[in-house]
């Protein structure tokens, strides 16, 4: 503890030092594994004492691109070094190229940037029910959308009013009307929820991350947009963590040829270097929302601007969606190869995974986790019993393999 009254060198603190300063200081709205992480280069991270990880997170799918992309720092650094922040009350001359960029990138009329995944999913909330009043003509205040049992959406008041899960909603009550919760990859329920007649949209995830990457069934998405069309509601896809190339394409909804009417992107849409989300949609329902009606402080700055433009090249020129398509194969491939009784299925599309384990001699995933960073792969456990593997899609073939013959180490050591 004197270390905590002295002054904080910190070249010279362990890892020890260093987690004991977040468990003292900082609030325990965490658990994390027991790595504390000084450096990253493409798919690899360095902890303090220099030890070298696979990093199977990317940052919950925010660093596609891998860690200190050169192309994306430069954007960073060079745009820091000129002008950072106007606020909205200014135009700004990075603005505007950007979302010419991004808008034609994607393939929509109009982007209202944000900065974090919870105000995208915030933004298309609040756009949706305006389109509902002004558009559809839904009674004021009456205005309802459809959402998934097991989502996820990001963290504030509004969002968590349409979770599901005790951890995330118990206790933070009360809680914002307006929603209808279904079960996700039904669409029997959905077809029953729609034929309420103020029901403005439905907001849904192509694939469930913290579900525990839940796959739903070929055609569900597809089918889910086109009854969606036939009552005149929304299709709002929150891409924030399946989209810019982590599941093998652009975006998950790619894979069934559906385009939804709100689009919302963050994560690595700045590559995982700065906080940068995005909501796309067309003039129809864009401007539904008038100036003064939604904002925030950095939306849009030219930082940000000009990281996401770099983010999406980088996606683009490396051919990153293609190379999550065919690594994402050889993973699961070589997953399900491994004779493990800890192996209870491998599930998941492109480089967005997940393996359930089943338990052994007390030994869950956590421990796996625990095994795994010893032996240079970093993972998250959730839900106690999925491990989720989604490393930079800039990964080579053969720094796969690697890692797949060190997780497979690991879990052998079970047995
Ligand atoms: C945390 C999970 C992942 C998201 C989708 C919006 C947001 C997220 C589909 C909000 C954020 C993160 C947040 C992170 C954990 C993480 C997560 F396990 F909780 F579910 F990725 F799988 N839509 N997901 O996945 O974005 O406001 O955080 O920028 O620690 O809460 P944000």
């Amino acid at each position: 503890m004197n270390l905590l009254k002295n002054s904080l060198k910190r070249e010279t603190m362990t890892s020890k030092d260093l987690m004991q300063l977040e468990e003292k200081y900082g609030a325990h709205n965490y658990h994390p594994l027991p790595v504390v992480l000084a450096r990253g280069e493409g798919p690899f991270m360095w902890d303090v004492e220099g030890n070298k990880y696979f990093d199977f997170l990317s940052a919950y799918s925010a660093v596609n691109q891998g860690h200190c992309h050169p192309k994306i720092i430069k954007a960073l650094t060079d745009q820091a070094n000129t002008l950072t922040l106007t606020s909205r009350a200014f135009y700004n001359d990075a603005l505007g190229p950007y979302e010419k960029f991004v808008t034609e990138y994607f393939g929509y009329d109009k982007i209202l940037p944000m900065n974090t995944g919870a105000e995208g999913d915030e933004t298309a909330l609040k756009l949706c029910r305006k389109w509902a009043y002004e558009k559809k003509g839904v009674p004021e205040n009456q205005a309802k959308i459809i959402v998934c049992e097991n989502n996820f959406h990001g963290r504030t008041i509004t969002v968590i009013s349409m979770s599901t899960d005790p951890d995330a909603r118990n206790g933070f009550g009360p809680y914002t009307p307006g929603f209808i919760t279904i079960p996700y990859n039904d669409l029997n329920a959905l077809s029953d929820a729609l034929n309420d007649p103020n029901v403005a949209g439905f907001l849904v995830e192509p694939i469930q991350g913290e579900a525990g990457v839940f796959v739903p069934d070929d055609g569900y998405l597809k089918m889910a947009y086109q009854m969606c069309r036939d009552h005149n509601v929304l299709f709002i896809a929150d891409e924030v963590q399946t989209g810019i190339a982590r599941t093998g394409k652009l975006l998950a909804c790619d894979h069934e040829g559906v385009r939804p009417d709100i689009l919302i992107l963050g994560k690595a849409l700045s590559g995982g270097v700065y906080p940068v989300s995005a909501v796309l949609a067309d003039d129809d329902i864009m401007l539904c929302i008038k100036p003064g009606e939604h904002g925030s402080t950095f939306g849009g700055n030219p930082v940000a601007s000009e990281v996401a433009v770099a983010a999406l090249e980088v996606i683009r020129d490396e051919k990153l969606a293609e190379r999550a398509e065919e690594l994402g194969k050889i993973f699961r491939d070589e997953m399900r190869k491994i004779d493990s009784p800890m192996i209870e299925l491998v599930r998941g599309k492109g480089l967005l995974n997940a393996v359930v384990i089943k338990p052994k001699n007390g030994k869950e995933a956590w421990d796996v986790c625990l095994e795994m960073a010893k032996n240079g792969v970093l993972a998250k456990p959730t839900h106690g019993h999925i491990i989720r593997f989604a490393p930079p899609l800039v990964i080579s073939e053969d720094e796969l393999r690697e890692a797949i013959r060190l997780i497979e180490k690991s879990i052998k050591s079970f047995d």
